[in-house]
């Protein structure tokens, strides 16, 4: 019997319930960018504000019907982007078509996101460790997809102080979080300047994306 037969070739389990599909985006890349564009064109990237007062180093969008926003009075899900007051874009289908064949792989069939929260991660700028709350069905997974410069990721136990292990997320790296996994703490160290990806946008050069998709509703 194979030593990993319980695994495929590219699917590689990082913990119970939480799943690395290394490269699984590389071929659908220039979609996913072409996409990405015509997202931003839309709702451009901002950095929004925690409730505490601290702007985010981050910069984010959303697409879908809900979007994920953070301002003094606390973090939530809206359907209109505030700052022009429009539905967030329809998600591209190749962003749905991704995440949706990354849950099925991972042995989630049914994974209907009705959001997909994208960060921009310029040098220096990180994620310090959270918990995915705001979203109502916490059976339902996230997916998430890295573009761009290589990061590297926290990932914690269920309360903060838990240790963590760093794992390194590159260019077309898809992870499913689901199950027990669904709540841990995670986090984003500070981008380091690197090299990117050979053909790469000027826009979507020296930073990370990262997608994640999430059933918000
Ligand atoms: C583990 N984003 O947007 S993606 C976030 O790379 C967020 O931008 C990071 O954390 C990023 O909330 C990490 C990986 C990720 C996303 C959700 C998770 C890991 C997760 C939910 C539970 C456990
Ligand atoms: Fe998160």
């Amino acid at each position: 019997m194979d030593l990993f037969s319980s695994q495929q070739a590219d699917k590689l389990i990082i913990l119970p319930d939480a799943y690395l599909l290394k490269g699984l985006a590389l071929p659908e890349q220039t979609e996913l960018l072409a996409g990405l564009q015509d997202v931003i064109s839309l709702s451009p990237f901002r950095h929004m504000v925690t409730p505490g007062g601290f702007t985010m180093s981050v910069a984010m969008s959303n697409c879908g019907s809900l979007g994920w926003v953070t301002d003094r009075s606390g973090y939530r899900y809206t359907a209109y982007d505030p700052l022009n007051d429009a539905p967030w874009p329809a998600m591209p289908e190749a962003f749905l078509a991704l995440a949706q064949n990354a849950a099925t792989k991972s042995g989630y069939p049914d994974f209907q996101p009705d959001a997909c929260l994208i960060n921009r991660y310029n040098i220096d700028a990180r994620m310090t460790l959270h918990q995915d709350k705001n979203e109502v069905d916490f059976t339902q997974p996230i997916v998430s997809v890295s573009l761009g410069l290589n990061a590297v990721f926290q990932l914690g136990g269920f309360q903060r102080t838990d240790k963590t292990i760093k794992l390194p997320l590159a260019h077309g790296d898809v992870v499913v979080w689901g199950g027990s996994s669904r709540m841990r703490f995670h986090g984003i160290l500070p981008l380091k300047a690197g090299l990117s990806p050979p053909n790469i946008t000027p826009a979507l050069s020296n930073c990370r994306i990262n997608l994640t998709f999430r059933k918000a509703g």
